[in-house]
This record gives structure tokens, sequence and C-alpha cells, in this order.
């Protein structure tokens, strides 16, 4: 399992190609979601290119880390990722949603090697992998166990269950990542303080502090900038069997990163672009016309 190593411009080569086919796809298919495939991309691709200790031609092989996408919405994403990392072949990226495809509109583990869990109704992945963390402990395997978690999503009662769980059993083999976007699917109209066009669902609240209450160590960081990104994930995976305290990311990201027209928009949680957007959205992202999903 070699450890892949990306340098920064390399990750910004690939996220720009990531996002196009992400929003290509989705047109294509019909149906999909953009704008939190598109905040949580710079993080998907420095953990499976540079830190994930994976092996794409091997992907049910124990000692592997997991991932779990607990924000199961943003599978197109995850896809495109492992399609870039070699787990298949980015031409099958044009089955997405179909009915009889391995890419589901939400990632099923039974279909498609390297999912390693079935996510989708949110609120269930941090305790998913807390599962998997203790499996590690009581298996005396020293794999780390990652989540990806959505801000609207950590509303949901259940992930702070898992959060008093992951504390009390000292699961330092666990780091769960926030894409804190500021955004859900629709959310509340947006107040003076806010940052986009909907209320950040934790206005006025101070996510570190209570993730902190509930003994984890917290680290914050701009989501999008690779030098941040890495030094965090390094610092998180760093722990492995010393700290003893489970570890959270909180990554501040602008949900539709990358592309003019959804940045900072509730309304491009999901969508169909038309085909002057997707010229558009191709020309920002430096995208050849050979390159993709045409449309
Ligand atoms: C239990 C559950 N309730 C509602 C939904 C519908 N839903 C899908 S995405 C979404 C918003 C999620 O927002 P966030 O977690 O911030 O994700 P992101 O901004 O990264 O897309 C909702 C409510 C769901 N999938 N599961
Ligand atoms: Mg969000």
């Amino acid at each position: 399992m070699t450890h892949h190593t990306a340098s920064a411009e390399e990750l910004e080569a690939l996220a720009r190609h990531a996002r196009w086919l992400v929003l290509s796809t989705v047109a294509d298919a019909g149906a999909g979601h953009i704008g939190g495939p598109l905040s949580q991309m710079d993080l998907l691709l420095a953990l499976y290119f540079n830190h994930l200790r994976i092996d794409p031609s091997d992907p049910h092989r124990d000692d592997r880390d997991r991932f779990v996408l607990s924000k199961g919405h943003t599978a197109i994403g995850l896809y495109t990722v492992l399609a870039l990392r070699g787990y298949f072949d980015p031409a099958e990226l044009a089955t997405f949603d179909h009915g009889d495809s391995r890419l589901q509109g939400h990632p099923d583990m039974r279909m498609l090697p390297g999912i390693d869990a079935s996510t989708g109704s949110l609120g269930q992945g941090l305790s998913v992998a807390v599962g998997m963390a203790l499996g590690a402990r009581l298996q005396q395997r020293d794999f780390h166990t990652w989540v990806l978690l959505g801000d609207g999503e950590i509303e949901e009662g259940m992930v702070w269950e898992a959060a008093y769980a992951a504390s009390r059993y000292g699961l330092d083999n666990v780091t769960a990542i926030v894409d804190r976007n500021g955004l859900q699917q629709y959310g509340w109209p947006a107040g003076a303080s806010d940052r986009f066009d909907r209320r950040d669902p934790w206005a006025g609240k101070d996510v570190g502090a209570i993730f902190r209450g509930f003994g984890w160590d917290v680290i914050d960081i701009d989501g999008h900038d690779h030098a941040e990104i890495d030094r965090a994930l390094e610092t998180a995976c760093g722990a492995r069997g010393s700290a003893g305290r489970p570890t959270v990311i909180l990554a501040e990201t602008v949900k539709g990163k990358g592309v003019s027209f959804t940045e900072g928009t509730y309304r491009w949680h999901n969508g169909i672009a038309t085909a002057d957007q997707l010229a558009a959205a191709r020309a920002e992202l430096g995208q050849p016309e050979t390159v993709g999903v045409a449309r």
C-alpha cells in the first residue's frame, strides 16, 4: 500500500478536472448534487491521493484505512475521486444514477468496491465510523477510520451520541471532517451576519467548543487550502494510538466551490447545468472540449 504523493499543483489540476466531471456527469444523468460535491473536493483529493492507506487494485484488503462518506448525497464527488485514483475507469461515470449502475445516487457498499459504508440517510456515518474504529481496536489492527460529515447533517442528534461514544472509548483511530460550507438544502433565510444567501446552520454557535466539550481534539482549517488540509490530515492521523482522543477537522469551505455560478448559493445544492452554463464552467475550470462528459 504505497503512499501516493501528489503535489499541490497536481491536486489543483485534479480538482479542476474532478469539479468538471461532477457538473457534467450530473447534467448528463439529469439528476444529482453539485454544491456539496464541489465544496468537499479538495478534502477528498488530499485524503485519497496523499493520506489514506489504500490500494485501489485491492479495495477490500483488511488493513486498509476506512472512509465513510456520511453525507452520502455527495456521492458523485466521491465517485470522481475514486475514478481518478484508479478504482475504476472514469468512463463509468457516464452510468451515474442509472438503475443498473454501480454508481448509485447514494453510495452502495454492496455494489462498488472502495465504498466502505452505504450512506444517504444523514446523521449515521459517525456511528458507523465509531463502530469501525472499535472493531479495529478489538482486532488489534492499526488502520485509521475517516468520516466526512455535512454542517447541516451535524444538526442530527445521533451524531452527538457517536461523538460522546468516540471520546468515551478514547478512540484516537477515528477522524471526523466537517465540510463547513455554511449551507444545507434549504435552511433559513439569511440574516445580516451570514456569509451566503441562507443562514449558516451553526450561526451563533461555537462548533469547535461543542466538540471539545465532548472530549475531542479540534483543528480548524480552510478546506480549500492544500497546505492547511495536508497538515491537518497528518496531525489527525499522526495521533494514531497516542493521544487517546478522537480528532475533528472543521473545514471552512464554499458550497459549489470552483464554478462562479454555483458558489455560495443554496439553489445549487443540486441541479442540472444548461448547455450554456456547462460551456462557461468548462472554460472557468480550464478543461479542454475533449475532456469528460460532453453535452
Ligand atoms: C435523515 C435525512 N434527512 C434529510 C435528508 C435530505 N437531505 C439531503 S442533503 C440535505 C442537506 C444536507 O446539508 P449538509 O449536511 O450541509 O450537506 P452539504 O451542504 O455538504 O451538501 C438534506 C436535508 C437526508 N438525506 N437524510
Ligand atoms: Mg452544508
